[in-house]
């Protein structure tokens, strides 16, 4: 069964406003976002329309027997590989989302259910502000994308390329350092005057991947690439790629002609230089010659995979689990509970995500981190709130913990329920009704505490409804 609720009927509408107050939603520190609430319990046998379907990889779905069944294969979500099936939807702006895993094959001990974000979901290892809250066969994870790879994407997408580089240094052969650092990008240019009319190849060797353009003359914009080390190579190792090495190509003597080489490491060992030959002339040797050497290693982006995790103790997790991925701005907290989706929540990790739209696709994503074997997990009781009704529910689940007499906890639950009541109404007005519903919550425990109520327990409701009071004035 599907309940959406909003106070601009649907969720669409929560977006768009949503969209309207992005610059709050980045900048400050409160968590919040218009009011609404997504319910799925995927009890009465259909798909809902609020969900859609992906799979980058072999995947089916199916809601059976009162759960949302996820069948996926896949390597693993995780740097180098971004292989799932997913059921998603989209929200606008901050969140809390809840939901309940009920069965998972153990088809690997890191065979991954969980929750997904990330800006699309149809985009596997491309799609910026991922994260995943997860259960494994035998642990609960957070992981999150957190640094750029080795691609020469990675370099030409850094916003300080090309015009700020946090380096720069005349060179006399086409060759950068050995082993220098680590996460780095470099591009090697400038003109090559050949000396002697015939045909040339050039090779390009490097650790991480790097690509090797020529201009058809002394224009840069005339450039094409020419060859490419798709992986890494050792230092002036011309042989381990078919790409390293170029077609032949004729030069002219004398002329001039513009190339470049870029060239992206992640860690580990690094190297990069460009050797060139003249059929029937000289054999192979790295070109020597004056050419600058930039270089860039700061503002590097997240690059779509998954890439830095924490996690649980070995041999944690339990059937059923509920897990929770909470997003305030760009910051993303996941916890898990085992006993229900009231918690006790235990927090696994937290995350900043740079390049999270505010708008991103969330839901339920499944690998079986066995390549060609087909795992299953089922899903139950997923709930999308915004931060007020989360901020609701959670003081509805204080109210509950807290050993009330039935009558006054019957009192505060029918005035938490007409909270929600005045903000599910379509009438903006009703901001106001909520506020002073609350106003008579506060009120009613305030007329209890030290009494009915005891004192710690009453300043805690009474400091929550009022931070629910606020966040509703702010918006
Ligand atoms: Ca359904
Ligand atoms: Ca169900
Ligand atoms: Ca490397
Ligand atoms: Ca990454």
């Amino acid at each position: 069964m599907t309940k959406t609720r909003s106070k601009k009927e649907g969720l669409n509408f929560s977006w768009l406003a949503a969209l309207i107050v992005i610059s709050i939603v980045f900048y400050s520190s409160v968590c919040k976002g218009d009011y609404f609430i997504f319910e799925d319990n995927f009890d009465d046998g259909v798909i809902a329309p609020e969900w859609s379907t992906y799979y980058s990889t072999t995947g089916y779905f199916a809601e059976t027997d009162s759960t949302m069944q996820i069948t996926a294969d896949g390597t693993d979500m995780w740097s180098p590989y971004d292989e799932y099936g997913a059921v998603y939807t989209s929200v606008g702006g901050d969140f809390n989302v809840v939901v309940k895993v009920t069965s998972q094959t153990n088809t690997h001990e890191w065979a991954k259910s969980g929750i997904s974000v990330k800006n699309d979901m149809t985009q596997p290892g491309s799609s910026l502000g991922y994260v995943f809250m997860l259960v494994t066969p035998v642990r609960y994870s957070f992981q999150w994308d957190e640094e750029a790879g080795s691609a020469v994407d990675d370099l030409t997408n850094n916003p300080n390329y090309p015009d700020y580089p946090d380096g720069w240094e005349n060179i006399e052969s086409f060759k950068g350092p050995v082993d220098w650092m680590e996460n780095y990008g470099q591009r090697i240019s400038g003109f090559i005057q050949p000396p002697t009319t015939g045909q040339y190849i050039f090779w390009i060797a490097s650790d991480d991947n790097s690509e090797l353009w020529l201009s058809t003359d002394n224009d840069p914009s005339h450039k094409v690439m020419i060859a490419m080390v798709p992986v890494w190579t050792p230092p002036e190792e011309w042989e381990w790629y078919t790409q390293q090495k170029s077609a032949e190509i004729y030069l002219v003597e004398g002329q001039l002609y513009y190339i470049e080489a870029l060239h992206k490491d992640s860690g580990g060992g690094d190297n990069l230089a460009v050797a060139w030959q003249l059929i029937d002339g000289f054999n192979r040797k790295v070109i020597s010659g004056n050419f600058l050497r930039e270089w860039w290693t700061t503002g590097w982006m997240e690059d779509g995979f998954l890439d830095r995790y924490t996690q649980t103790d070995f041999n944690t997790s339990v059937y059923p689990s509920w897990l929770r991925l909470e997003k305030c701005g760009i910051t993303f907290t996941g916890y898990y509970s085992i006993t229900g989706q009231s918690g006790p929540w235990i927090s696994v990790g937290s995350a900043t995500a740079h390049g999270t739209n505010v708008v991103q696709d969330v839901g339920m994503a499944v690998t079986s981190h066995s390549y060609d074997v087909l795992g299953t997990v089922e899903f139950d009781d997923f709930i999308l709130y915004d931060t007020i009704s989360w901020s609701i529910k959670q003081l509805a689940d204080d109210v509950a913990a807290i050993n009330l007499h039935d009558g006054i906890e019957n009192s505060l639950d029918v005035k938490l329920d007409a909270v929600s009541q005045a903000m599910d109404d379509l009438n903006e007005n009703n901001d106001v009704a909520a506020v002073n519903v609350l106003q008579a919550f506060i009120n009613a425990v305030e007329a209890q505490r030290g009494k009915k109520i005891p004192e710690a327990d009453a300043d805690k409701l009474i400091a929550s409804a009022q931070a629910i009071i606020d966040l509703l004035m702010a918006e």
